[in-house]
């Protein structure tokens, strides 16, 4: 077997380099920290398959010796097929049919002697006994183990094991990562500071990474923040696209704040320009009472709001407001995953209509993920980042923004209109977000120790996501 060994700086550059030699599916044997770096011992995939026994092999002696080597991915596979098949043999060679015991209707054992309550024997008053957990066997085990030639089947064996296999190199890979990073206190403390204030996992250790090594941790401090500012996308701190005027609807889930973020826009506008020059439209038809709503605020403005019924009527109430300088059209709130996001994009493809994403700030990162994805974040013209106020954290909000390249236009933080609306400031938007960690709970902060493991599960999660895609 043709083991090969790889050192460099990082695990990811190793990793790197294994995958570009041995191929996609290499073989980590061994993953470990040493002076200056990190060391892999891997073979290719087909060496494993080479040494994998032909199907109709004898099965080894049930007397024969557990592996005396150390137990690596590769002995730990024949040693599980080992196993596997002198459990089957021996199973055979036992009297009787364990399955038909199983059969047997349990209270006919219990009241075998009449008494439902018999004392428990000599054994069972020392030990209490404890119902076996529930084990889960794919049905194609099942099968394959009851078939007529009694042989597990060992491709799929192999292919569990080396999904198993491609998990925990995974593991390994970002575990010998964090080992690197606890040897450089800032960067750990930077990790530490992003994960805490809800940034992904995975922009926090690309901005760990880039940290230069020689940083103290003011430099390191004032690094993160410019880089972090850097990145949150702006027009310009002066002029967002509603102060140059358009049309624009605006769009997201249920409840983030679309129609009272549209009166906010409309009564600074028109304040700055009179009524005369905002349009307000609403093509909210779903939710009874959601036009009241607009027509509430249009009525303070000094503003008529029009009910869109659909993509004609909204066509003509476009064309008759073709001289106002600033258009808003209120829509339906609609969830991410509601597949009528895809109609509602549709009835305002006009080359006209720029969209607009309203984002909750207080969401979950995930759910902010998602609905960048399916309302197309990235062909819209902005986003709004609303209930910036309710956020605990603002990090998630922001990562998905910086990671998706949206640009932002405004912020909202609260429910006044139109004082809780204001130009997009990423200073103070990052100055917010690094601050969770006076104000997050205690119950929701964690030790150093577990950074490790959610660094872990997260780079899993990205890593078998990757090896989906490739299997689609
Ligand atoms: N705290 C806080 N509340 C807000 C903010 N923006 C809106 N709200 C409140 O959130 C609630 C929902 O706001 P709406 O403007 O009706 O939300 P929507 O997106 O139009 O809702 P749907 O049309 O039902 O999808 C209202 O009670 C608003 O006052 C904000 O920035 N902060
Ligand atoms: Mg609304």
């Amino acid at each position: 077997m043709n083991v090969k060994r790889y050192f460099a700086r990082t695990a990811r550059e190793a990793m790197s380099r294994v995958r570009a030699e041995l191929g996609e599916d290499a073989v980590v044997l061994k993953n470990r920290p040493v002076d200056g770096g990190v060391e892999i011992l891997a073979l290719a995939d087909s060496e494993l398959s080479a040494s994998e026994p032909a199907p109709s092999a004898p099965p080894r002696g049930a007397g024969d010796a557990a592996p005396a080597s150390p137990m690596s991915t590769v002995n730990f596979e024949n040693y599980v097929r080992e196993r596997q098949q002198r459990r089957l043999a021996s199973s055979r060679d036992e009297p009787g049919d364990a399955g038909a015991l199983d059969e047997r209707p349990g209270d006919e054992r219990a009241t075998a002697s009449g008494f439902g309550d018999e004392p428990p024997r000599h054994e069972e008053r020392r030990a209490p006994r404890v119902e076996a957990p529930a084990v889960h066997v794919s049905p194609g085990f099942v099968r394959d183990a009851r078939s007529t030639d009694d042989r597990p089947d060992v491709g799929m064996l192999m292919n569990e094991l080396r999904e198993m296999r491609g998990a925990l190199s995974d593991q390994l890979e970002s575990l010998s990562w964090f080992e690197g990073v606890r040897r450089r206190p800032g960067q750990s403390r930077m990790l530490r500071r992003l994960l805490q204030a809800g940034f992904s996992p995975s922009l926090s250790r690309t901005l760990a990474n880039h940290l230069p090594a020689d940083f103290g941790e003011e430099d390191a401090e004032r690094w993160l923040r410019e880089a972090l500012v850097r990145n949150l996308r702006i027009d310009s701190p002066e002029q967002t696209i509603f102060d140059a005027g358009g049309t624009y609807a605006l769009l997201g889930p249920t409840g983030v704040g679309k129609t009272t973020t549209a009166a906010k826009i409309a009564a600074q506008f028109a304040l700055k320009h009179g009524a005369q020059s905002v349009g307000l439209i609403t093509a909210d038809v779903y939710r009874i009472g959601a036009q009241d709503q607009l027509r509430t605020f249009g009525r303070l403005l000094g503003v008529p709001v029009h009910v869109a019924h659909d993509v004609s009527t909204l066509a003509d109430f476009l064309q008759m407001y073709m001289n106002r300088k600033l258009v808003l059209i209120d829509t339906a709130g609609v969830a991410q995953r509601d597949e009528r996001v895809g109609e509602l994009l549709a009835a305002l493809s006009s080359a006209q209509v720029r969209k607009v994403l309203v984002v909750n700030a207080a969401s979950q990162a995930e759910a902010i993920d998602e609905t960048i994805e399916a309302y197309q974040g990235r062909n819209a013209a902005g986003v709004v980042l609303s209930k910036v106020d309710e956020a605990v954290r603002l990090g998630g909000a922001l990562d998905c923004l910086i990671r998706h390249r949206l640009t932002l236009q405004g912020v909202a933080n609260g429910q006044r209109v139109p004082e809780d609306w204001h130009r997009p400031e990423p200073r103070m938007l990052v100055d917010r977000a690094l601050a969770t960690e006076s104000r997050a709970s205690a119950s929701f902060s964690f030790e150093e120790a577990e950074l490790a493991m959610l660094l872990a599960a997260g780079q899993r999660t990205a890593a078998q996501r990757a090896r989906e895609a490739r299997r689609v």
